[in-house]
């Protein structure tokens, strides 16, 4: 089974083909697709920022593409920056950006932080599969970790004591919103095949 994933976010490409892989689905970039765009996120959510991704890639290469929208909420910047993740990073580097929200948290009593991501994928008949996957947790004191990228340095999972770039991939994998997310789509897209009859 093979799905095209409508990203521009290589980090992202590669945990997602080692959600999917043991589960049978081969994913291919968009760029391996032919598709090279970056389509507005309008939405005011993850999953309509996911769906705009999904159904631009979709309309563009002909073919069922997923998407993923992904962000951090902490409480003590009330929500955000939440679906503009990416965009409160902007140009500066990702060091930089966990070094603000730690000086914002260390100012407040509540830690309390989640990682969500909403993932929709658009097939060209219009039939369309959302599933979302959230990990709790809170920003850590400091800035520690090597894998994963983005918030992970600062963000540390409940039920662990270092943050969640101390993890390998796997083991992120095995826990994060992206995980859990993509698991519950592996297993619906099974079923739309098996209902569909569909060969890829
Ligand atoms: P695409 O839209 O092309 O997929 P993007 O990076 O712009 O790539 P999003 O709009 O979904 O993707 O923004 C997600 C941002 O949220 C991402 O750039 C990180 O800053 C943050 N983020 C999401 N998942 C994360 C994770 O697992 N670990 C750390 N930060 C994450």
């Amino acid at each position: 089974m093979k799905i095209i994933l409508a990203s521009n976010n290589a980090d992202k490409l590669r945990e997602i083909r080692e959600i999917l892989s043991p589960m049978g689905i081969e994913v291919i970039s968009q760029s391996e697709a032919g598709c090279r765009f970056e389509a507005e996120e309008n939405g005011t959510t993850f999953t309509e920022n996911a769906r705009i991704k999904a159904r631009a890639a979709m309309e563009a290469t002909g073919r069922p593409c997923v998407a993923d929208d992904s962000g951090l909420e902490v409480n003590a910047m009330g929500g955000g920056p939440g679906i503009y993740s990416s965009r409160f990073c902007g140009d500066r580097t990702y060091r930089e950006t966990c070094g603000e929200i730690l000086d914002l948290v260390d100012g407040s009593a509540d830690r309390g932080a989640r990682f969500k991501c909403a993932v929709v994928c658009c097939f060209p008949n219009g039939d369309e599969i959302d599933c979302e996957g959230v990990v709790e947790g809170i920003i850590g004191y400091g800035y520690e970790g090597e894998h994963g990228f983005g918030y992970d340095p600062i963000f540390v999972p409940e039920g662990h004591t270092r943050s969640m770039a101390c993890l390998t991939d796997g083991e992120k994998n095995a826990i994060s919103h992206r995980g859990r997310a993509f698991r519950r789509f592996a297993e619906e897209l099974r079923k739309y095949m098996e209902k569909e009859d569909v060969k890829e």
